[in-house]
């Protein structure tokens, strides 16, 4: 576990998303996202996932420990529809921008909570935080995901992506960290895809894009996104992280999300170094995210 692990886990995420945003949604999407996806000095922005994962790396530093309450303060000071936040997140946090308490917000969207993969996409810095304390890990990234999705299958892919985030630290040997990542999850969903990823990275087989989505989706929901994204981390974690992410863009979909959890385990196992720096420097706030990486790495060396 290093300081350099850490700084590419962050930039890693904030780098896949960057990189996947003009890729995702629709035409409209894609047109808004041409008018605002750089910063006024030409850099490229980043969405939700990198606000919200800097929101809780940044909670941890002052807070010494995960506090969903300062969490839920700290979402809901940072949202800005130009990030691109899922629609049901988007008026659960200004409903807690006007002072109500995000464990009643939580349901008011949908009354069993959101399954979106917004809890998971932030959920690596969870993985960082916690990976020497991986008895408190699942429970932890349930928690942070809660705030703002409280079902179950939202809360099961933040699980699913702290943990592989947090083995990767350790080793890079991805049947390892299938295993043990999938030794949380409990949910058909997530069992079943999981399955399938070990079974691929054993045999070494290497299905094309197209049959990736097919097995494990590319949506926005936690159960058609998580699993994606790990399994292509683990099968990229010896080569180019361009070359990762040019294979979530052609897994399409929701290609940010993809993109950033990806990019996080990814950096995690091999360090901010690794990462292609031409893209790196043309990255917004690329110092403020160093900084969120080093407090966090400082809370736990
Ligand atoms: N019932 C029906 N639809 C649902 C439910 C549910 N219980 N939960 C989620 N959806 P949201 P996120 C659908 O808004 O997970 C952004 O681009 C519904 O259509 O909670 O934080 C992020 O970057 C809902 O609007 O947001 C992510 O890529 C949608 O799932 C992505 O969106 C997203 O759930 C998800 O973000
Ligand atoms: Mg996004």
């Amino acid at each position: 576990m290093s300081l350099a692990q850490f700084e590419g886990c962050l930039l890693g995420l904030a780098l896949g998303d960057a990189l996947g945003a003009p890729h995702e949604g629709g035409i409209v999407e894609r047109l808004v996202w041409r008018l605002i996806g750089a910063t006024v000095q030409g850099q490229m922005r980043w969405t939700d996932d990198t606000q919200m994962a800097l929101d809780i790396a940044e909670s941890l530093a002052v807070q010494g420990a995960l506090d969903a309450d300062d969490l839920a303060r700290r979402f809901a000071a940072s949202y800005r529809w130009s990030r691109g936040y899922g629609p049901g997140v988007a008026r659960l946090l200004r409903r807690v921008a006007r002072g109500a308490d995000w464990r009643e917000a939580n349901r008011s969207v949908f009354p069993e909570g959101s399954f979106g993969n917004g809890g998971a996409m932030r959920a690596p810095v969870i993985g960082l935080y916690y990976a020497h304390r991986f008895a408190e890990l699942a429970d932890a990234a349930r928690l942070s995901a809660s705030i703002t999705h409280a079902h179950p299958l939202g809360q099961e892919g933040a699980v699913l992506v702290a943990s592989a985030t947090a083995l990767a630290l350790g080793t890079r040997n991805p049947l390892e960290i299938v295993r043990a990542a999938a030794a949380h999850c409990a949910l058909q969903p997530f069992v079943l895809r999981l399955r399938t990823a070990e079974q691929w990275l054993q045999e070494g087989s290497e299905p094309d894009a197209s049959s990736v989505a097919r097995h494990f989706g590319n949506g926005i929901a936690a159960s058609t996104s998580c699993v994606t994204a790990v399994y292509i981390a683990l099968r990229f974690m010896d080569r180019p992280f361009v070359d990762m992410q040019r294979f979530c863009v052609d897994v399409g979909g929701d290609v940010d999300t993809i993109g950033a959890m990806a990019g996080a385990v990814w950096g995690a196992a091999n360090g901010v170094a690794a990462l292609p720096q031409h893209q790196l420097a043309q990255l917004e706030q690329g110092g403020r995210l160093k900084a969120a990486a080093a407090a966090l790495y400082a809370g736990v060396a």
